[in-house]
């Protein structure tokens, strides 16, 4: 039987015909115009999330034929096989059990017939042990003292979520340790997060999934430097400075960090969905054991809800759906994401990764290509900084651009009217977005006509609004979770592998070739392009080598 089409699907079909249909101008102020209870009735809300999607450019038809192509394709049955432990990163021949990360006692989750959970509370166990010892100060250093730096080293999923999940939670983080991140493989990275560090207070974890990632045991060899130049070159002091979180013990011990203190994690966590698994330890060691686990707890409920409630009251399949009808059907490529929180400031560059990198795909499961466009471009900044800047594109520019704005109730560092204005501002952005100002409208005020165009706003750019009332560590963990799950019901749809990334490796090949040119103390034969020999040739000579 031949293969069936996704633009086959009668769903697909009626949602084209949606898309067709849509009035080219003023679609939402008419949608809002006919329909007073829309604002209210087009939201959901669970685990402490208030989702308002009623600003987006869809009715309740568009979502019942979104829900029916989530049913077409069987995206329940596909969550199902995730939380059972199914293999479906195909092309890796992986389970994909991230959820097994927040499994509370008493849950199951197998990987080959193994029930991982036990696995998961033993370094749960053992990280919180550990991070007692630092924060309490009976873990000390080579010279016996305590810890006073905590270095993150890790690249990518090992470093985009635990630098998230501290600025995120940075409230509620230990004033007794100062925590940094290295990830470039840019000396200046390693060097100004050295800078001014007493070696005999610095404790380094060396976050390497496979401990091989070129950047990080670069950047990993010239800490141990940095230590044993400090501490007259005793090797002892490896033990006491550096700890690992790795699937990769044979590597670990290679580099001179004690087995003991390594903290593993399994191949079926992928890297950009390892923020709660032992890649985490440096958001456990900044914000404690306790609030970890309630960010775990987060997590847990987001994931229970994605699996139990009906797709048509449930949060990440609805976000996923939309951003596939946002992009597959109404042609936005990039969506935008706007926290009105300062603590989030790195979560839109986190979601970058965990969305770019997941779906970021040409090719369906069975190698063909894809039938329509696929992950949208990621990006933003918090709000309000970003009104003052790229704001004005979304308004008047000529690309269509989905905003989810983020935002608190209430502030955790309430201060004056602060937390009011900010809220006005989130608010104010989605409405004007969503409704613009007509040429009419303009007119009307007494603007010159030959000003109206420019100060005209044209509306329709949807918009989503998730709303909670405190930024804790369980409503982090429910909004990562709620993410996650997005990505993966667009991937269902999209019939592609989101787990994999074989996208990144040509880069890392060409570069481990280019290398020893760059370096080689003869001229080497170059056989690459005439742009990419010509840049050898010119950095080679303003490095003085022939
Ligand atoms: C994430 C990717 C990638 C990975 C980094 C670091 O999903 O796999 O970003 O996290 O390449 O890898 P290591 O943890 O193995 O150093």
């Amino acid at each position: 039987m031949p293969k069936l089409s996704l633009r086959d699907l009668p769903a697909w079909c009626g949602l084209a015909a949606k898309r067709r249909n849509l009035p080219a101008s003023q679609a939402l102020r008419s949608m809002f115009a006919v329909d007073p209870g829309r604002g209210e009735r087009l939201t959901a809300e669970a685990c402490g999330l208030y989702f308002d999607f009623s600003k987006q450019l869809l009715d309740d038809e568009t979502l019942r034929l979104l829900v029916e192509l989530a049913e077409q394709v069987n995206l329940r049955r596909r969550i199902e096989g995730m939380f059972r432990g199914e293999r479906i990163n195909t092309t890796e021949d992986r389970a994909v059990l991230h959820v097994a990360l927040r499994s509370a006692p008493g849950d199951t989750f197998a990987v080959d017939g193994h029930d991982v959970t036990g696995d998961v509370q033993e370094v749960l166990g053992r990280m919180s042990g550990f991070a007692e010892r630092v924060r309490d100060g009976r873990w000390i250093g080579h010279s016996g003292q305590r810890i006073r730096t905590v270095v993150n080293i890790g690249i990518g999923g090992s470093d985009l979520g635990p630098v998230m999940a501290y600025e995120a939670l940075r409230h509620f983080a230990t004033d007794d340790i100062e925590f940094r991140f290295v990830s470039n493989v840019d000396g200046t990275d390693f060097s100004e997060a050295a800078a001014g560090l007493d070696a005999g207070t610095t404790l380094f974890i060396v976050s390497s999934k496979t401990f091989t990632t070129q950047e990080t045991m670069t950047n990993a060899r010239s800490a141990r430097e940095w230590l044993l130049a400090a501490c007259g070159g005793d090797t002892a002091a490896v033990a006491r400075h550096f700890v690992a979180v790795s699937t990769n013990g044979k590597e670990v011990s290679a580099f001179g960090i004690d087995p003991a203190n390594m903290f593993g994690f399994w191949d079926w966590v992928g890297g950009r969905y390892s923020m709660d698994s032992s890649i985490g330890l440096s958001t456990m060691l900044a914000i404690g054991p306790e609030r970890f686990r309630e960010m775990l707890g987060g997590f847990r409920a987001m994931d229970r809800h994605f699996l139990t409630a009906s797709l048509e009251r449930n949060l990440p399949a609805i976000h996923g759906l939309i951003t596939v009808w946002n992009t597959s059907l109404c042609g936005c490529e990039t969506m935008a994401v706007l926290p009105y929180e300062q603590y989030l400031k790195r979560f839109p560059a986190y979601l970058q990764q965990l969305s770019m990198e997941s779906n970021g795909k040409r090719v369906q499961l069975d190698g063909t290509l894809v039938e329509c466009p696929t992950g949208p471009v990621v990006w933003g900044e918090p709000g309000t900084n970003g009104q003052h800047s790229f704001y004005q594109l979304i308004h008047q520019g000529t690309h269509r651009i989905p905003c989810d704005f983020l935002g608190a109730v209430h502030s955790l560092n309430p201060l004056g009217r602060h937390q009011a204005m900010l809220l006005a501002n989130m608010l104010a952005q989605a409405e004007a977005l969503a409704f613009g100002k007509s040429a009419e409208e303009v007119a009307a005020e007494g603007t010159p006509a030959r000003l109206v165009p420019h100060r005209e706003f044209p509306g329709d750019i949807p918009s989503s609004t998730i709303l909670y009332d405190r930024l804790t560590p369980a409503i982090l963990g429910a909004l990562v979770a709620f993410y996650e799950h997005s990505v993966f019901t667009q991937g269902v749809v999209w019939n592609i592998n989101s787990f994999d990334q074989w996208g990144v490796e040509l880069g890392k090949v060409l570069a481990g070739k280019i290398l020893p040119e760059l370096e080689s103390a003869t001229s080497p034969e170059l056989r690459h392009d005439s742009s990419t020999n010509a840049l050898i040739r010119r950095i080679r000579s303003t490095r003085n080598l022939t």
